[in-house]
């Protein structure tokens, strides 16, 4: 086992805030060699098309792709995934793809117009995206669990055709997302990855049809592509490594808090696990239950370095107290492990999830209860919010006038145009003006 250990911070220190900048602190990588090489592989793809995908499909992947066809998944191919993954795999994924829709559907705007005494209409009609594109990673971080949290969304929010990428670095490819492609309904597969995917999604190729937005999370070559198509397509947030808060009262078990702890930390090395407590007591008695709980963890190596480099104890004076921290954090997942939580929700203003009870493990939220688990990270919670059906739809104003509208607003219309020296725009609503040439 490796070397154990989490740090203490108490926020009655008088140092605490410059502490809690340190621990908070997270290079989000921007690398200027990557972003050269990024272009490169824009620029390719954008005028070579699917031979330039190709190559580096082979090159980066390890594959022996001749045509383009040979990247193409057919329905078949997804369907016999199913077919091949336990029926308990399958039976769970089925059952969370229909808690996330019926969530979703909840989410789902509507147009909306409304008239005046005059006669003039005003209002909001919403549409879809008619196609989008969703990157999912090969290798490690490949899970079948964000494919439906990605692509469920797309689907309730009406878009007409959703593709998904995803590398098959030496041909690995995971069932069990494939599975969850033809569970959320993914229309097409392309097994390429990298800048390339990304590029080809942006601009098009002879194969892969150009996407309105690109979503779902990638490595640092994919994050780079991503920001550099941005403009050409939308794209939804870059995302940071995974973050949990719990407050908690200390009369929740050490072992359910630390355990919670540790779902986040196994994500990766950078992913960030935070305890706020009253109860000096609880904090030691949970440092104790990390420890032993992550001897016997798989990814041991992984969550005990997140926790040493990345975690924190925190005491605090009262809830409270705990609560102004987390704000000031703004974290992705904050759990709130304390007798009627309820009462605490009108004080968190900035939190990607707010998991609300001794019962609510943040993993339920990962993968099954039913809100989505793309979550704004690194403290973006500030200004942003979890992906959801509205990021998939888009809103047109809708303006009809009536003769006496247009007689109205013309005059006011008119007036403003000629304070701001333009005439046709003047003219152009005074033609409508009853009288105008009085
Ligand atoms: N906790 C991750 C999502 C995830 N967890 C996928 C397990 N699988 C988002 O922060
Ligand atoms: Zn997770």
């Amino acid at each position: 086992m490796s070397e154990f250990s989490v740090r203490r911070l108490d926020a009655g220190n008088p140092d605490f805030s410059s502490d809690l900048d340190g621990l908070l602190a997270w290079e989000s990588v921007a690398d200027t060699q990557v972003e050269a090489t990024v272009a490169d592989i824009l620029q390719d793809v954008k005028t070579r098309g699917d031979g330039a995908v190709i190559e580096y499909t082979n090159r980066y992947d390890r594959r022996q792709l001749t045509q383009a066809t040979d990247f193409c998944l057919q329905a078949e191919d997804l369907q016999a995934a199913l077919e091949r993954i336990p029926a308990d795999k399958r039976a769970a994924l089925e059952s969370a793809a229909e808690r996330v829709r019926a969530y979703h559907e909840h989410q789902l705007q509507s147009s909306w117009q409304y008239q005046e005494a005059d006669g003039t209409v005003l209002g909001q009609q919403i549409t879809a995206m008619e196609r989008v594109g969703i990157y999912v990673p090969g290798g490690k971080a490949s899970y079948p669990s964000s494919v439906l949290m990605n692509a469920i969304p797309a689907r309730v929010a009406g878009v007409e055709e959703v593709l998904m990428v995803v590398p098959a670095p030496d041909n690995q490819l995971s069932d069990l997302v494939l599975a969850a492609a033809a569970i959320a309904g993914v229309d097409k597969v392309f097994t390429i990855g990298g800048a390339q995917a990304v590029a080809a999604l942006a601009f098009g190729t002879e194969t892969i049809a150009r996407v309105d937005k690109i979503v779902g999370p990638g490595n640092i070559f994919v994050a780079s592509a991503k920001r550099a198509v941005f403009g050409q397509v939308a794209i939804d947030m870059i995302a940071g490594p995974s973050e949990i808060l719990v407050i908690c009262d200390g009369k929740t078990d050490p072992d359910w808090i630390a355990m919670d702890l540790l779902s986040q930390a196994e994500h990766d090395e950078q992913a960030q696990s935070i305890l706020l407590s009253p109860d000096a007591g609880f904090l030691d008695a949970v440092a104790a239950s990390l420890q032993k709980l992550l001897a016997d963890l798989p990814r041991e190596a992984i969550a005990s370095r997140s926790i040493a480099e990345r975690g924190a104890l925190i005491l605090v004076r009262d809830i409270a107290q705990a609560i102004e921290v987390s704000n000031r954090i703004a974290p992705e997942h904050l759990e709130v492990s304390v007798d009627n939580p309820e009462q605490y929700l009108p004080q968190i203003r900035h939190a990607g999830a707010i998991f609300l009870g001794r019962y609510t493990a943040e993993a339920l939220g990962d993968y099954c209860a039913g809100p989505n688990h793309v979550l704004p990270t690194s403290g973006t919670a500030r200004f942003s919010s979890p992906l959801g059906v509205y990021d998939f739809q888009k809103r047109s104003s809708i303006i009809y006038c009536s003769p006496e509208g247009a007689d109205t607003l013309g005059r006011v219309a008119a007036t403003l145009a000629k304070g701001e020296g333009l005439d046709a725009h003047a003219r152009s609503a005074e033609y409508r003006v009853r009288n105008s040439a009085d």
